[in-house]
């Protein structure tokens, strides 16, 4: 009798073991399914690809025109729009050769009280001059610049639409930075200094939207919606943020995307990603096409960059590895 209690007793705390150890087992088994499955919404390149065409059919967003104030409205109420608050910049700039440019940046921020953020940067006005083109009687003609400013912003306009319907655990700031794209001409004779370029984040930097604004690191994006690029490792995103390089290259790969993410050494560009790393100490990389000949892509700076040179394939490329990359971190 006494020997059949023991076993009772026996069985009955062998097999409550096996019990929880079950839940805990099924448990486990559906918490990684949902994370996995249901965390990273769809970046839509279709939507992506009508918010750079949005942009490009204003005309030229050169600082001081009229197609420049009305573009950086629509984005304003875009960012608004998709539940993001928005902070404008204004600002009078002048440029390497006197003009006072009237720039405006604009800030959407998801989470705005969340203290652990990541932000994300691309220059919104396009290049006055058609510098570049193989025809020099346009070389004073302002371009599109589909690629060359629309694209990184139509990307980011895309997640903006998705965070609001579901948002990653770290706050997002989505910078759009302006007068990016107005430094000196080829034909200027004077010295040609890198903070002719990047005016509007030069100043986002010295004076962030929030005072005393940090971000876990940035992401820029820079010309993301060509024909058949290859984003490389730049140069001074390595130096400063080789950990967000290996970490975005990595996802993309995971994601399908390795043959436009080359996990090779790129060259040093001039650009936003140059200011943010140097006066608001944000660790910042930057995702711009490598190309060995100098040029970022065909079209660069030249009549041509329009709605032809947008490549959907690129834009989903890019718009879903950031999207896995802010949502991966806790
Ligand atoms: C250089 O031309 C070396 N840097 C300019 C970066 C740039 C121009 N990004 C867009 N347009
Ligand atoms: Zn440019």
């Amino acid at each position: 009798m006494k020997r059949n209690y023991t076993l009772i007793f026996l069985c009955f705390i062998l097999s409550t073991l096996i019990a929880c150890s079950n839940t805990k087992t099924v448990n486990n088994n559906t918490e990684t399914t949902t994370k996995t499955v249901t965390s990273v919404p769809q970046f839509n390149a279709d939507s992506a690809y009508q918010y750079v065409k949005a942009q490009v059919d204003f005309g030229p967003r050169v600082p001081n025109t009229q197609a420049h104030v009305d573009c950086g409205n629509y984005l304003a109420d875009k960012l608004a729009e998709f539940g993001a608050k928005v902070t404008s910049q204004y600002v009078d700039l002048p440029a390497y050769n006197g003009t006072l440019l009237k720039a405006r940046n604009i800030i959407g921020s998801y989470k705005p009280e969340t203290k652990k953020r990541i932000a994300l940067f691309s220059h919104w006005d396009s290049r006055p001059w058609a510098d570049e083109d193989p025809d020099t009687k346009k070389h004073y003609t302002p371009i599109l610049g589909a690629n060359d400013g629309a694209s990184g912003v139509g990307v980011l306009l895309e997640i903006a639409r998705l965070l609001q319907a579901q948002q990653p655990e770290l706050g997002i700031d989505i910078i759009f930075v302006d007068a990016e794209d107005y430094g000196a001409h080829s034909a200027y004779n004077g010295p040609r200094k890198e903070e002719y370029w990047a005016l509007g984040s030069q100043y986002w930097a010295r004076n962030p939207h929030v005072q005393g604004y940090n971000a876990r690191f940035g992401i820029l994006l820079d010309m993301v919606g060509g024909r058949n690029p290859e984003f490389r490792y730049e140069g001074l995103s390595e130096e400063r943020a080789g950990n967000v390089n290996r970490k975005v290259w990595k996802t993309a790969k995971a994601l399908g995307f390795g043959s436009y993410f080359v996990q090779e050494e790129g060259g040093y560009v001039t650009d936003d990603h140059v200011f943010i790393n140097k006066y608001a100490n944000i660790p910042t990389i930057d995702i711009i096409p490598y190309y060995p000949e100098g040029s970022f892509f065909e079209h660069w700076h030249t009549v041509k960059d329009d709605m032809d040179a947008i490549d959907k394939g690129t834009l989903q490329a890019v718009g879903q590895t950031v999207m896995q990359v802010i949502f991966s971190e806790e």
